[in-house]
């Protein structure tokens, strides 16, 4: 008799919407896992959220590392309740903590244009637009290097300082080209602004050359961030691996989703590509303090996280199913929510989804 596939996932909600969209996440997961013949063996945990700051008077117990640096996964939600802890804090703290701890050095995005989802580009139909952002994850603009002098003074200084190693960027690099050779069109996208930013961006265009000329099948061109902003909005259907530092791929990738429609469908997963340490998966909207408690945050981005993350774990089938069952579901008015213009609020767009998965 075989031994049941069985997966240890951390659960952490998070704040806001997080806490909303959650429960259709693990739903959707359940049901992949009763449907394909695994199990999954959820961990809740209310840390990383500003309900446990207001507590505790930190993000995270000291031991966080320890409660869940053994699963096979993090899934988490959403964080940021600015009204009790301010964003860098809460950020800082918690979901950032995660990405370097764990060296998930790889933040992956798809942006890709689903049924039912009106797009706000003309003409555009499913299929036409389909492509991944890979965001360096661990270093880059989001560094906590630099300093705050004479704070509150007319003398105020401050100072921040963008961080980028060979071996950080090379390592990010590699990954969007590997990427993009089991891809069709086998190209790659780098955003850059060396115009500018005169020494860190033009050593990541050097490194881009050399990483490369490592893959003769895959060709790769670059734009400086201000255009390429624009290319997303005016020819999406272009690309197909956008590789990027840490905040100008934080951008593309809210940008992109934006471009199809909403970001309230689009998933990401923070990924460990070593298997050192767990991976995180995450929609990648926010904690959304405008909606929150409505009832009415849209759960896909939850939900198509957690077929990120079972495709991760090697249940390739049971994530294609849940993206099946999403796709049906968004195909109709009743199964989308009302950001898209349906009928459905969070739990019944959850329920839709579940119930299609087979
Ligand atoms: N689910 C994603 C989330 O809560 N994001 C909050 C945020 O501000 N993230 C910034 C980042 O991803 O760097």
């Amino acid at each position: 008799m075989s031994a049941q596939r069985r997966y240890s996932i951390a659960v952490i909600p998070g704040d806001g919407i997080g806490k909303e969209v959650m429960p259709e996440g693990t739903r959707a997961l359940e049901a992949a896992a009763s449907a394909h013949g695994f199990e999954v063996d959820l961990q809740w945990h209310d840390f990383a959220s500003c309900d446990y700051y207001a507590k505790h008077g930190q993000m995270m117990p000291d031991d966080w590392k320890d409660r869940i640096g053994k699963v096979d996964a993090i899934f988490f939600g959403a964080v940021g309740w600015p009204d009790t802890v301010p964003d860098h804090i809460s950020l800082w703290q918690s979901l950032l903590q995660f990405r370097r701890e764990f060296d998930q050095y790889v933040n992956l995005r798809p942006v890709r244009l689903m049924p039912g989802v009106p797009c706000p580009l003309a003409g555009r139909k499913p299929g036409d637009i389909d492509f991944w952002v890979v965001r360096e994850n661990t270093e880059g603009e989001y560094s906590s290097v630099g300093g705050h002098m004479f704070p509150g003074t007319e003398r105020e200084i401050v100072i921040q300082e963008t961080v980028m190693t060979r071996h950080g960027v090379d390592r990010v690099l590699r990954y969007a080209f590997d990427l993009a050779t089991k891809r069709e069109r086998k190209h790659v996208t780098s955003a850059t602004k060396s115009n500018g930013i005169a020494i860190t961006m033009p050593f990541w265009d050097k490194r881009v050359e050399a990483i490369g000329a490592e893959y003769p099948g895959v060709t790769h061109d670059k734009y400086h961030i201000d255009i390429l902003t624009a290319q997303f909005v005016m020819n999406p259907q272009r690309f197909d691996v956008v590789v990027a530092s840490n905040l100008f791929g934080d951008i593309l990738s809210d940008l992109g989703p934006a471009c199809t429609g909403t970001i309230g469908v689009a998933p990401s997963g923070n990924i460990n590509p070593d298997g050192t340490h767990p991976s995180l998966f995450e929609p990648v909207h926010g904690s959304a303090p405008d909606i929150a408690g409505k009832g009415i945050a849209n759960p896909v981005g939850q939900i198509w996280s957690a077929a990120m993350m079972l495709e991760h774990l090697g249940e390739a089938e049971a994530a294609a199913s849940i993206m099946r069952a999403i796709e049906e579901t968004l195909a109709t008015e009743t199964g989308r929510t009302g950001d898209l213009g349906g009928k459905a609020d969070t739990v019944s767009c959850g329920k839709a989804v579940a119930s299609l998965i087979g």
